[in-house]
């Protein structure tokens, strides 16, 4: 890092002790911006980069509720409402027990510059709970999520925060949340939170949209390098919303997908995952990834715990979580000849596999670019809202198709002009940053 960036950085690790993926995302970000501040020395004297790595406001309040069993349960939620220099906070929740202050900040950092490269009038901000879901039954679920919606209420609104879903906050959740929001405002403000369900505001190709999004990224990739997904071997990590809606593109577009996860291990489907199955286990049965092998027969065999990056492939789509992709993995993808990885996940790649693959003329796309479909989508639902309109899916999936390829060339073009032709990493931090560097610029010090 040079000069002027390297006191910022240590200012961060100083402000925000312990949180690691915090450090991690910030740390990337400021790494791609040694030509930026070059050539605009006006963002540091504006302090501009030390403002962008503190968030606007951070909501940190106790969830009380009560279990099946008439027990109180309590839990933590988190709202962090990181930059508004271009539209209202907006940003996913996760309720996963590994959510601290730390996760929340670096999934709200990365949104910022996300929701920048969408070109949509979105801020970025993200939250949570350390809440975990699996387990619970639908009552419990609706007593947490109306325990947390009874204190986030009064910090978000449709012109001010909108949040949506993440790992372990899906439909179910979304409706839960809208309800109690409903309830204590009495207003019906459909733009308050998005994910919703088709008949009560929600947009079409929202469900879809973040794993369609992430494959017609990849798609866009293969063609700069002269090729396409026909014929290919994908390995997809997770079974959740984002992997499941890229199996599914994948498959349409002609690859095989041999190889999808979740925390309990992996399943081989050499025939390719069969999706309906996929769906029925997931997202009917809440099962673990080892019923589906059970149900699918001969052609699929379930591995306990393991890596699915050990499985071949020519493209790979990490959609679980953060770090769940390391350098010994990626080292394995390089020795079994992928040529593409794209992030549907954010920060699935540890910065040490990134390198490894980096240097082996893999071509990586990070998750603030490949997987901005999802909240791209979010932002088409916000104007559906405002307008009380609702537009077909073939419309939806043309505006989310063409996002991607802008984003995607708005990186190529971003890397060229700061001299690291090639690097989606590079194109999608400065193009993203810049963005909301200007605007931070023009609306004075706040
Ligand atoms: P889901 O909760 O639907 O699915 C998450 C999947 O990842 C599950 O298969 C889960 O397995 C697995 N997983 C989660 N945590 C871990 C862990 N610590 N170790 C191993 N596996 C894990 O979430 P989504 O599909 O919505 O989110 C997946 C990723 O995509 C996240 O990084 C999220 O931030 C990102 N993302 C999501 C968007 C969206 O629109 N939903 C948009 C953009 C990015 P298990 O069930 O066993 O926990
Ligand atoms: O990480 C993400 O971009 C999301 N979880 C989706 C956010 C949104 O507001 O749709």
């Amino acid at each position: 890092m040079n000069e002027t960036l390297q006191p910022i950085f240590d200012e961060v690790l100083a402000r925000n002790p312990g949180e690691d993926e915090f450090h991690q995302a910030t740390r990337e970000l400021l790494e791609s911006l040694d030509p930026v501040v070059r050539l605009h020395p006006e963002y540091a004297d504006a302090a501009i980069i030390r403002r962008i790595c503190e968030p606007e406001r951070q909501i940190i309040f106790r969830v009380p509720w009560v279990d099946d069993n008439g027990q109180v349960q309590l839990n933590r939620g988190f709202r962090v409402e990181f930059n508004s220099a271009l539209g209202p906070y907006k940003g996913g929740l996760r309720f996963h027990p590994s959510v601290y202050l730390g996760i929340i900040k670096f999934l709200g950092f990365e949104q910022i510059f996300k929701n920048a490269l969408t070109g949509m009038p979105i801020g970025g901000g993200k939250g949570g709970s350390d809440f975990d879901p699996k387990g619970r039954s639908d009552a419990e679920v609706m007593r947490f999520c109306q325990s947390f919606m009874t204190e986030l209420y009064r910090h978000i609104g449709e012109h001010t925060d909108v949040p949506a879903g993440d790992i372990g906050v899906g439909g179910r959740e979304i409706g839960y949340m809208f309800g109690q929001y409903k309830r204590i405002t009495n207003r019906y403000e459909s733009g308050v939170l998005t994910g919703k369900g088709i008949s009560w505001g929600g947009s079409l190709v929202r469900t879809e949209a973040t794993g369609y999004g992430t494959v017609y990224f990849a798609q866009e990739i293969l063609k700069a390098r002269g090729t396409s997904l026909d014929g290919t071997k994908v390995v997809v990590s997770g079974s959740g919303n984002v992997a499941t809606y890229a199996i599914e593109k994948a498959a349409a577009l002609g690859a095989t997908v041999v190889a999808c996860s979740d925390s309990s291990g992996y399943v081989v489907d050499e025939a390719g995952i069969d999706l309906e199955l996929l769906k029925e286990v997931k997202e009917v049965q809440r099962a673990r990834i080892d019923t589906y092998a059970e149900k699918r027969g001969d052609s699929a065999t379930f591995v306990a715990g393991g890596s699915v990056w050990d499985v071949p492939c020519d493209i790979a789509l990490p959609c679980a979580t953060q770090n769940e992709l390391d350098e010994a993995a990626a080292a394995t993808l390089v020795r079994n000849g992928c040529t593409v990885v794209a992030e549907g996940a954010n920060m699935p790649c540890t910065p040490e596999a990134v390198r490894v693959l980096t240097e082996a003329g893999v071509s990586f796309a990070p998750g603030k670019a490949a997987n901005a479909g999802g909240v791209a989508t979010s932002a088409l639902e916000m104007q559906q809202n405002a307008s009380r309109d609702s537009w077909s899916f073939d419309y939806t999936e043309s505006r989310l198709q063409e996002t991607m390829v802008r984003i995607h060339d708005r990186c190529l073009e971003t890397a060229d002009a700061y001299g690291q032709p090639g690097s989606y990493v590079a194109g999608a931090n400065i193009a993203g940053f810049i963005q909301v560097a200007d605007a931070m610029l023009a609306l004075g010090v706040i």
